[in-house]
C-alpha cells in the first residue's frame, strides 16, 4: 500500500464558553490543522494537530503540509520508517515545537490507515489491554470561575455522567484557593475525584503550602504544580506531599520523561499527544512510565487518547476536554464514568464535513 495523496485544511471549533488561557488572553474558538492521507488501496487516514493560539497556527498548518508531503510515496504500514523519513527531511535535531506536532498529525493518520487496513479499531493494534478506560472531565471549572459558577458546573459535570473532574488554580493574584476548593468538593460530594491543574503557577515552597491545605480535600493530583523545567522544584513538591504530583505535558518529544522519571519528579506522567509526537512516541513514553511504575494520563484530544490509555498497562485515564469532539459525527461515548472504546476500525473517527465546511478558515 502507498500513501498517493496529502490534503491540509484549516478549521477553527468555536467554544461555547470561552476561557481565559493562562491568565494572558480570552479563547474564543480552537483552530486545528486537519491532515487527509489518501492511499492507492481507496484508504483514507485522518490525523490533525492544533494551537490554542491563532498566533503560532499557520506555522502548524504550514508544517503539517509540508511534513505531510513527504510522507506522499511511502507505506502507511510503516510509521517508524516514515518518522525516520520525515524527520531527515526536516533535518532533525531532536524534538522541536511545531514539527514535532506535525509528525504527530501524520503519525494519527498513518495509524489511522493501519486499522483500517487490519479491520481493527486502533487501541487492538497497540496492544488492546482495556476496552474502558477511566476518564475525567477538564473544559470546565476555570480560573476566571466564580465560586457559584463553579458549584454549578461541577453539578453539571456530574450530570453528564462524569464522577471525575478537573478544576484550575493558581491565579495570579490568587483567589481564595481554599474557597474555591471546599466549593467544589461540597457540590460533588466525597465520592468524585477531583484533580488541580496550577499551569506551572507555583513557585515549589508555596506549592508545598497550597498542597499541604489541598490534601484536606483528597485532590487525586496535583498537576504542574510549578514550571516544567524546574525538575528539581517538581521533585521536591513531590517528595513533600502526600498528594500526587502529575506532570509532562509541557515536554516535546519522550526523552524529558527519563529525566522527570530519574528525578523522581512526578508520581504520574501525562504525556501530550502532539508534543510527544503522536502515536509512536507516545507509547515510547509510557513505557518509560512503566519502567518506574508510575501510571501514564492522557492530554488533550480524548478521542484518540482513548486508544492510547485503553492500550498500555499503566494507562490511567483519559482526560476528557471536550474541544475537538464536534468535529466529528461520533465520538467515543461515556458510561459510569468510564470511556467506551470504539469498534470501528482505525480512530474510528469521521469528519462532520458540514461543519469542517462551516469553521473553516
Ligand atoms: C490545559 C491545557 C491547554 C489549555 C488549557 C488547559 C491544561 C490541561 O493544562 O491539562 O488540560
Ligand atoms: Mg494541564
Amino acid at each position: 500500500m502507498k500513501i498517493v495523496d496529502a490534503r491540509t485544511r484549516a478549521v477553527a471549533v468555536p467554544l461555547e464558553r470561552p476561557f481565559l488561557a493562562g491568565g494572558l488572553h480570552m479563547i474564543e474558538r480552537i483552530p486545528f490543522a486537519l491532515l487527509e492521507l489518501r492511499t492507492d488501496e481507496g484508504i483514507t487516514g485522518l490525523g490533525y494537530a492544533f494551537s490554542l493560539s491563532e498566533r503560532p497556527f499557520g506555522s502548524i498548518v504550514a508544517a503539517t503540509d509540508a511534513l505531510s508531503q513527504e510522507a506522499v510515496g511511502e507505506n502507511p504500514l510503516e510509521p517508524e520508517r516514515v518518522a525516520a523519513k520525515l524527520g531527515r527531511a526536516f533535518g532533525w535535531a531532536g524534538p522541536v515545537g511545531v514539527v514535532n506536532m506535525a509528525m504527530a498529525a501524520v503519525d494519527f493518520a498513518l495509524w489511522d490507515i493501519a486499522g483500517k487496513a487490519y479491520g481493527q479499531p486502533l487501541y487492538r493494534l497497540l496492544g488492546g489491554h482495556r476496552d474502558r478506560v477511566p476518564c475525567y472531565y477538564s473544559g470546565a471549572l476555570w480560573r476566571d470561575f466564580g465560586l457559584e459558577e463553579l458549584e454549578g458546573a461541577a453539578r453539571a459535570v456530574l450530570d453528564l455522567g462524569f464522577r471525575s473532574m478537573k478544576m484550575r488554580m493558581g491565579s495570579e493574584p490568587p483567589r481564595g484557593e481554599e474557597e474555591r476548593a471546599r466549593v467544589v468538593r461540597e457540590a460533588i460530594g466525597p465520592e468524585a475525584d477531583l484533580l488541580v491543574d496550577i499551569n506551572q503557577g507555583w513557585t515549589p515552597y508555596h506549592a508545598i503550602r497550597m498542597g499541604r491545605m489541598l490534601e484536606r480535600y483528597e485532590f487525586g493530583w496535583l498537576e504542574d504544580p510549578v514550571d516544567h523545567r524546574d525538575v528539581a522544584g517538581s521533585a521536591r513538591v513531590a517528595a513533600a506531599l502526600d498528594m500526587p504530583v502529575c506532570a509532562g505535558e509541557y515536554h516535546y518529544g519522550k526523552e524529558p520523561f527519563l529525566r522527570l522519571l530519574n528525578a523522581q519528579a512526578m508520581d504520574i506522567a501525562m504525556v501530550d499527544l502532539l508534543r510527544v509526537g503522536g502515536v509512536t512516541e507516545w507509547r515510547k513514553a509510557a513505557a518509560l512510565a512503566e519502567t518506574f511504575t508510575v501510571p501514564v494520563a492522557s492530554h488533550l484530544l480524548p478521542e484518540i487518547a482513548v486508544h492510547l490509555v485503553a492500550a498500555v498497562p499503566n494507562g490511567l485515564t483519559v482526560e476528557y476536554m471536550p474541544w475537538s469532539l464536534p468535529l466529528f459525527l461520533e465520538t467515543p461515548r461515556v458510561q459510569d464514568g468510564m470511556m467506551v472504546l470504539p469498534h470501528a476500525p482505525g480512530l474510528g473517527l469521521e469528519l462532520d464535513e458540514e461543519k469542517v465546511a462551516r469553521w473553516s478558515i
